[in-house]
């Protein structure tokens, strides 16, 4: 979709000028300024508020030095960041991701993607992202808690329970959180929900594990529905075996489609007869292993090195479960070819926007990030609730819950598109309508 709106010509240029070397981030607003473009002629109060203007310039971002010391005693030093989007609707939340890649434009982009995701869930969450180039791949539990510690003696300057929020993402689980948790308390002698993805016996949510993957599953049965299709009976490839893939393939699994591969960074695995997740789990949480290993136990799977050829796997449904551009035009006429009908996206921004161009001239049934993956915050959401009334929800209520949000954000990506003449093209709705909430609450808020 071409840009032809002025106004978002201009803006766009000025984006790219003073965000240079960001190209995620440039990609990532381009998305959205074209999506946007029928809500900007209709509204031009909003324009007139300067609410665009604002929306693409993070209320602060935040780089700091992280140093730690590994096993043999040599100090390490790493970049630490949290970019603050937008609090328009609520504290600042999203996830901190530790990956090498981690640079400023990668969280800028996912942090602006979080805006509209958080205001899609409809709970009271601003968009924030943060990370490290720290890897945790290799690294002793030692390391990965002194790193954790340096990196929260900072950060907790900036977050807290009403103020920002940070979660997991990319390299950032269970183990992390428990450490970063650890220290903030210490640092500041309160106990209190300043992050989620919580381990359960300290003020976690149940379900939140679970929560991207099943909501991503929820999403996309929801979106199958609505076109006269199912899970039932569908072969389906989901790329990472990471938390949001581990439990996608449960879920899906679950609905009684057969997930045939997952992927490490390092390659995929094609298991013909069903992936078994059991083994997954043991390979990827407690192990920390390669995928590769898979084949060790399971023969008459295959492994082939590389990512990207997971995506040549004939299948009825893909969910890119890994992380950013990871679905390239080639890729996705791929999956064309082999008659794939459906696309949603578990990562953040997993499809290039060339690949999106050939989902929507064939016509695939194609569930944006932004909404598709958003269980996972919505979940986080609601751990908040929990550690504010200081109880604790069943899984069946949190789960509910989370069901019930992922639907409700399916409806409201429908209804958006219709309105604003885009049937089924769900990336507009998604785009429109978590743009809207957001921008009414600026508008009403001043120029601040
Ligand atoms: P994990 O760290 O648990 O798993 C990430 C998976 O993706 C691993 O299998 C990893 O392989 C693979 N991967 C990561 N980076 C790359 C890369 N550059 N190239 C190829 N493969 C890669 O992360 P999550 O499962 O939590 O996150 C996966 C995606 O989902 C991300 O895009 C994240 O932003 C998004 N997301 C996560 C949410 C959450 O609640 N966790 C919520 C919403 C979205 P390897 O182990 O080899 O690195
Ligand atoms: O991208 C995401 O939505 C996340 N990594 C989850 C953020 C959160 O605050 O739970």
């Amino acid at each position: 979709m071409a840009l032809k709106n002025q106004y978002l010509i201009d803006l766009l240029q000025t984006v790219k000028k003073r965000n240079p070397g960001e190209p995620e981030f440039i990609q990532a607003v381009t998305e959205v300024f074209e999506t946007l473009q029928p809500v900007v002629e209709k509204r031009p109060d909003l324009v007139k508020a300067g609410v665009l203007d604002r929306l693409v310039e993070p209320e602060r971002q935040i780089m700091f030095r992280v140093p730690w010391v590994d096993d043999n005693g040599n100090v390490q030093v790493n970049r630490g960041f949290r970019v603050q989007f937008n609090s328009a609707i609520g504290p600042y939340k999203g996830g901190i991701r530790l990956h090498p890649s981690v640079y400023l434009g990668i969280i800028k982009f996912l942090g602006f993607e979080q805006v509209f995701k958080n205001s899609l869930t409809t709970l009271p969450m601003g968009g924030a992202k943060g990370g490290s180039d720290f890897d945790p791949k290799g690294k002793s539990d030692a390391e990965v808690m002194r790193f954790c510690q340096s990196f929260m003696t900072e950060l907790c300057k900036h977050i807290g329970a009403d103020c920002d929020v940070p979660a997991g993402d990319i390299g950032t689980g269970g183990r992390e959180i428990g450490f970063m948790f650890g220290q903030y308390k210490r640092l500041r002698n309160e106990f209190t929900g300043v992050l989620t993805g919580k381990g359960l016996t300290y003020g976690g949510s149940l379900a939140r594990t679970e929560a991207t993957g099943y909501g991503l599953c929820y999403f996309t049965k929801e979106m199958l529905a609505a076109n006269g299709k199912s899970f039932e009976g569908k072969t389906v490839v989901i790329s990472g075996s990471g938390n949001v893939a581990i439990y996608a393939t449960e879920k899906a699994t679950s609905f009684g489609a057969k997930v045939v591969a997952l992927s490490d960074s390092n390659g995929y695995i094609y298991d013909k007869n069903g992936v078994d997740l059991a083994c997954i789990k043991q390979l990827k949480e407690v192990e920390r292993k390669r995928i590769k290993e898979y084949i060790s136990t399971h023969p008459t799977a295959e492994y082939h090195e590389g990512c990207s050829g997971i995506w040549t796997i004939p299948c009825d449904i893909a969910l890119p479960c890994a992380t950013q551009n990871e679905i390239n035009k080639e890729s996705a006429e791929a999956l064309v070819k082999n008659g794939c009908f459906a696309v949603a996206e578990g990562a953040n921004m997993p499809s290039t926007p060339e690949a999106i161009e050939v989902y929507l001239k064939n016509g695939l049934l194609y569930g944006p990030a932004k909404a598709a993956n958003a269980g996972g915050v919505a979940t986080s959401g609601l751990e908040m609730s929990q550690n504010s009334e200081r109880l604790s929800w069943t899984f069946e209520e949190v789960d509910k819950k989370l069901h019930d949000i992922m639907v409700s954000i399916f409806k409201a990506c429908d209804s958006a598109a219709k309105e604003y003449g885009m049937a089924g093209n769900y990336m507009a709705g998604a785009n429109i309508a978590g743009f809207l909430k957001v921008a009414e609450a600026m508008k009403a808020q001043g120029c601040v």
